[in-house]
């Protein structure tokens, strides 16, 4: 062998090595999150993981479940994000299981009209339905105290976000929905 090749070969395996080490760094591997359905339901995209769970629970436990494994409710800041979301909500929700949403981590609890994520951030981006994120319920003949929606899920069917009630109260219903969880790696 020439020596031109074996230094172009040894040169060759030296950038292999390098791009290996690279690639281990990047660490685009999803941590492993008990009680998925399947894998599909852990995906990476961009510099984040996000796991979805189709087992329906209000905004506290949803938000709660994520925080215990590391956590928390996805943030949605961009289009981007929204695209993926419903690409993977349209894959792996069927219709029926979540014909009322799915928990994003987006509330108003604390100052009514003044969404925050729930990594503490404010809401830059925005994809509310026409009218939404107004506070008011279907169940308009309700007493006020009682219309408060302050939570936010977004729907696979258009890709917009509604707000509802966080959690369950009487005469309310459809608040128990499924949710994302991100995991920032
Ligand atoms: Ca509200």
């Amino acid at each position: 062998m020439k020596m031109e090749v074996k230094l172009a070969c040894g040169l060759a395996l030296v950038l292999a090595v390098f791009t290996c080490l690279a690639n281990a760094s990047t660490k685009n591997v999803c941590p492993y999150v008990d009680n998925l359905v399947s894998s599909e339901h852990l995906r990476f995209f961009q510099d984040k993981c996000y796991s979805f769970h189709v087992w329906a629970t209000d905004y506290r436990r949803a938000n709660n479940h994520c925080i215990n494994l590391g956590g928390f409710l996805v943030t949605v800041k961009d289009s981007a994000v929204n695209d993926f979301l419903v690409d993977v909500m349209e894959r792996i929700y069927e219709v029926d299981t979540a014909p009322h949403g799915t928990w994003i981590g987006l509330n108003d609890m604390i100052d009514e009209g003044e969404f925050v994520w729930s990594d503490g951030t404010p809401m830059n981006y925005s994809n509310f339905k026409l009218g939404q994120g107004n506070n008011r319920g279907f169940f308009s003949n309700l007493a006020p105290s009682k219309r408060v929606e302050d939570c936010v899920a977004i729907k696979a069917t258009d890709g917009k976000w509604y707000d509802y009630k966080c959690e369950k109260s009487y005469g309310i219903f459809n608040v128990e929905k499924p949710y994302i969880c991100e995991h920032r790696l």
